[in-house]
């Protein structure tokens, strides 16, 4: 059974610690500052906004938080992340639709947790120029925001402070949409579980219209499940949302990137969304304006702006 939720919960996530950036924290401040909350009530939604997350108390708590192998901010990133699916979950439980805005991607590994705990037959669709699965093992940078579906999954070896991570997520349900820089091992994973993704050779061969509709029926064949979208703004082409940590040339356009929102809003299963990874200390102040106001036309556009 899913609700339809009138009420939209913005989960500001000022977070940084899964990736070497600065900056990628102030990303939800300037979403919200950029008026993404009267936006959504101009769509007809109750917007619930208490404030971003303040995780400097976790911070402040941490005397030293030295790598675990080579994971960097460990007991960091797991006890905001912790944090994060605890907020989610109780938003969901509440009949809410939670709107994570980050901050890094490592922040998934709480909104998906979260999700799950509330919708354990949801799906998730990870829209993103990576695949964010590397292991304990596969991982070269040791950035966690380059590794949460891997702990949602639960493959790879186990790291104790991430113990209240739950693998509750099954390969079979999540699906990619926009791939271009996978790493070797994490092509491996892929392959080895069966993880379908589309990567942006399917989306010049179909079309992002084919793409989305095979990316649903994979994890979604009847309908049925709610729809987890976790939207890295970094899926798009760099041309497009040039402030990010990590962007990789030839991505999705403007309407390819929107098209996939829209049409996730559309099946009227969507239950929870995630806007991650807007950096607006990297490029010149036209640029992060314009990323900025790109990552608010996708959340609107998951949330149901329409054309006509
Ligand atoms: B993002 C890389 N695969 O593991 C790694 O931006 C990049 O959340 C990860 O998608 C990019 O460090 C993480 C090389
Ligand atoms: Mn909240
Ligand atoms: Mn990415
Ligand atoms: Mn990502």
């Amino acid at each position: 059974f899913i609700p339809e939720p009138k009420t939209a919960a913005i989960v500001g996530c000022p977070f940084s610690g899964g990736q070497p950036k600065a900056g990628v924290d102030e990303g939800p401040i300037r979403i919200v500052e950029a008026g993404i909350i009267p936006q959504l009530e101009d769509l007809g939604w109750k917007v619930k906004f208490d404030g971003h997350h303040e995780f400097e108390n976790i911070s402040a708590s941490l005397t030293s938080d030295p790598p675990i192998g080579k994971l960097k901010n460990p007991r960091l990133v797991s006890q905001v992340t912790e944090a994060v699916a605890k907020a989610v979950g109780a938003h969901a439980q509440n009949g809410e639709l939670p709107v994570t805005i980050g901050g890094d991607h490592s922040l998934a590994m709480g909104t998906i947790s979260g999700t799950l705990s509330h919708y354990p037959n949801a799906c998730v669709v990870w829209v993103d120029a990576h695949a964010d699965i590397n292991t304990v093992e596969t991982t070269d940078s040791g950035n966690i925001h380059g590794m949460p579906v891997s702990f949602l999954l639960g493959i790879g070896s186990k790291v104790p402070e991430f113990s209240w991570v739950k693998p509750l997520l099954k390969p079979d349900s999540i699906v990619y949409i926009g791939l271009r820089d996978v790493d070797a091992g994490e092509k491996q994973i892929l392959r080895e579980h069966n993880i379908k993704a589309f990567s942006m050779h399917e989306v010049d061969r179909y079309g992002i219209g084919k793409v989305v509709e095979m990316a649903l029926d994979h994890v979604n064949p009847k309908r049925d499940r709610p729809i987890h979208l976790s939207f890295d703004v970094d899926a798009l082409d760099p041309s497009v949302a040039p402030s990010t940590g990590t962007p990789v040339r030839g991505g999705l356009t403007f309407r390819e990137g929107h098209y996939i929102c829209e049409a996730v809003y559309e099946t009227g299963l969507l239950v929870a969304l995630d806007l991650m990874e807007v950096n607006p200390s990297l490029k010149d102040p036209v640029d992060v304006e314009q990323t900025v106001a790109v990552g608010c036309s996708l959340l609107r556009s998951a949330l149901g702006e329409t054309l006509l």
